[in-house]
């Protein structure tokens, strides 16, 4: 019932590898993409729905779930999976970047964080043990360490202190962790864009031998150009034998070039995101469905797609539906936009097996 991770071909060419991971509600196949479900909720999808786009494990996040509806209610329900109805992998992120990215009044001290709930305007404390207390309560099979991500600009100084903290702070979640045979804990790279506080994290990270990790504060502000500086150096320093997860980062370029640097995880808003601003991710581009353009188009989105949206609908249904502000509209774009992203993950993972990876997908490495 517990974890493990195996990986099953390499790509000769970069250090990009195929995986399958089990977890206590199923298989993951990496490289893979996971839809962000931050409220219990990937939003506008209902779980079967979910479940035809080829997701495998889904997100959701400590901080809005402990503001609404809160851990306890979710632990009466038996837990985020009988609660959302998903019966595949969840993981939760921890709460401490979020509170950053959405909340008024925070304050950092090493103790944890405090912040003011856009709620009801409470004040808040997270710690450490307090995420990892939330995130046992909540059920996930992955939860994250409580980590600190300062901004993408922040001096070395700040980003080292920072980095020293989330070390402190991850032997702490450690200590706090109840349901170690249920839920992996994984530990969070922090060092921004300082490739010596990059190792130095991860050697401290290692010490700990956990069952995976994460790649954090990439994509946080920083020179885009430095995103693929940082992830080449800091992926191939973690141990080869467990999960690599770089958070919060889901653009075609990016997850290529990351899994390319041997990434097998990743997770972004962009597919829902788009999906309810009327915009469709077609083969790594961008259309407005709402254009003048699609009002008599009789095609599908991509006629390629197995989605349903792509199966059963036209361009111009989807434009008249976004014209109309119809909700049909943004739920039949959502679901196709997490079906390409998770297949676009999926049709790397076909390529590194055919040993066909840098010949099909080079035109996004360079
Ligand atoms: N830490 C945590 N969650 C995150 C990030 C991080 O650094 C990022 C940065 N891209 C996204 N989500 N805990
Ligand atoms: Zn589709």
């Amino acid at each position: 019932m517990g974890f493990s991770f195996q990986t099953h071909k390499k790509c000769s060419q970069t250090q990009a590898r195929v995986g399958v991971w089990h977890t206590p509600h199923g298989l993951v196949e990496t490289p893979r993409f996971m839809p962000v479900g931050t409220l219990a909720t990937v939003k506008g999808l209902t779980p079967d729905q979910l479940q035809t786009t080829g997701a495998q494990m889904i997100l959701a996040n400590t901080y809005h779930l402990h503001l609404q509806p809160g851990e306890t209610l979710i632990e009466k329900a038996g837990g985020l999976h009988p609660f959302m109805g998903w019966k595949g992998p969840i993981l939760t992120d921890s709460g401490g970047f979020q509170v950053f990215s959405l909340s008024e009044l925070r304050q950092i001290r090493e103790i944890g964080v405090t912040f003011r709930s856009p709620r009801d305007g409470r004040i808040i404390e997270l710690t450490p043990e307090r995420s990892i207390q939330i995130q046992n309560a909540l059920g996930a099979d992955v939860i994250m360490a409580f980590d600190e991500c300062p901004p993408g600009q922040a001096d070395y100084a700040t980003v080292k202190a920072a980095t020293e903290r989330t070390y402190r702070w991850l032997e702490r979640c450690i200590n706090a962790h109840q349901r170690p045979q249920d839920q992996a804990l994984f530990g969070i790279v922090q060092g921004g864009i300082y490739p010596e506080l990059r190792q130095s994290a991860v050697n401290g990270l290692i010490e700990f031998d956990l069952p995976g990790y994460a790649i954090g504060g990439v994509s946080v502000g920083e020179d885009p150009a430095l995103v693929r500086e940082i992830v080449q150096f800091t992926a191939p320093l973690l141990p080869p034998n467990k999960p690599r997860y770089l958070m919060g980062v889901g653009t075609y370029r990016e997850m290529a070039m990351a899994i390319a640097s041997g990434v097998d995880l990743f997770d972004c808003v962009i597919p829902t995101r788009f999906g309810r601003h009327g915009t469709a991710l077609i083969r790594g581009e961008r259309k407005n469905l709402k254009n003048a353009q699609f009002k008599e188009d009789f095609t599908p989105l991509d006629p390629e797609c197995p989605c349903y949206t792509c199966q059963t609908f036209t361009r111009a249904y989807l434009n008249h539906l976004v014209r109309s502000q119809e909700m049909l509209g943004y739920i039949l774009l959502s679901l196709h936009n997490v079906t390409e992203l998770v297949r676009f993950t999926q049709r790397i993972r076909e390529a590194i097996i055919g040993d066909r990876f840098v010949e099909e997908f080079g035109h996004w490495l360079s």
